[in-house]
């Protein structure tokens, strides 16, 4: 345990020194940045392809895809005609550094609002600051009501929480209300979108949240 200390603390402190020039290199240029995490598969892509076209009338949006392997993702975004740029890594989380780098190839977007669609991880991710101004939490309501309370670090670090697949809730046995409460226990704060991005509903809460956001 005291050996594992030992090892990550200096890699944290040099990505959160990094973490930190991204935040203020992303606020001069008026660039407002998302992180979204989640464990995979919890709809962070069809999340992000049913809010990008919702949001183009009023921000300039563009995507930083992570990814282990492919360009799916990014294929996806630009198929709703947003920029995207697929980072593909050989690790469990993003970090910093690759934000940085990643950040300069749409530089030439000036996007108002970049979200940053993390590896799909519901544990690692939350340990790295990325330089976003806010944190988001996907998680698929299919997962169990419990999974909040189990992995709390990255819901009690978010800013909002999206309960996705709620369509999908009846059939697994999942009660909405127990998965709130679990929700509140670990991250009283977060604002809680219910939704589901197959059929719609709920969505609009969401993407209200989404426009008003800006640099912090
Ligand atoms: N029923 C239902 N299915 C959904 C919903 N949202 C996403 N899905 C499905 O869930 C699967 C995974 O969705 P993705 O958007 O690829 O998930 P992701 O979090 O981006 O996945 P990774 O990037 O691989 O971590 C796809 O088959 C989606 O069609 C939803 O609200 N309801
Ligand atoms: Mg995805």
């Amino acid at each position: 345990m005291s050996e594992k200390v030992v090892l990550e603390t200096p890699v944290l402190r040099k990505n959160d020194e990094l973490a930190a020039q991204n935040r203020a290199w992303f606020a001069a240029r008026r660039c407002t940045v998302l992180n979204l995490m989640s464990a995979p598969g919890a709809g962070k892509t069809t999340l992000l392809e049913k809010t990008l076209p919702r949001l183009a009338a009023r921000r300039r949006c563009a995507v930083i895809e992570g990814d282990l392997q492919t360009d799916l993702d990014a294929a996806r975004i630009r198929a709703t005609g947003i920029a995207a740029h697929q980072i593909n890594v050989n690790s469990c989380h993003l970090d910093a550094r690759m934000i940085a780098e990643a950040a300069l190839r749409l530089e030439s977007e000036s996007p108002d609002l970049l979200f940053i669609e993390n590896i799909g991880n519901l544990v690692c991710p939350a340990a790295y600051d990325l330089g976003e101004h806010w944190r988001v939490t996907v998680f698929s309501a299919a997962e169990g009501a419990d999974k909040p309370r189990k992995y709390p670090r990255m819901f009690h670090q978010s800013d909002a929480i999206v309960l996705n697949k709620i369509d999908l809730a009846p059939y697994c046995d999942v009660s909405l209300d127990e998965l709130l409460e679990s929700v509140r226990a670990v991250s009283p704060h977060a604002a809680v979108f219910p939704l589901s991005s197959r059929s719609g509903e709920g969505l609009e809460p969401w993407i209200e949240w989404v426009a008003a956001r800006e640099v912090r």
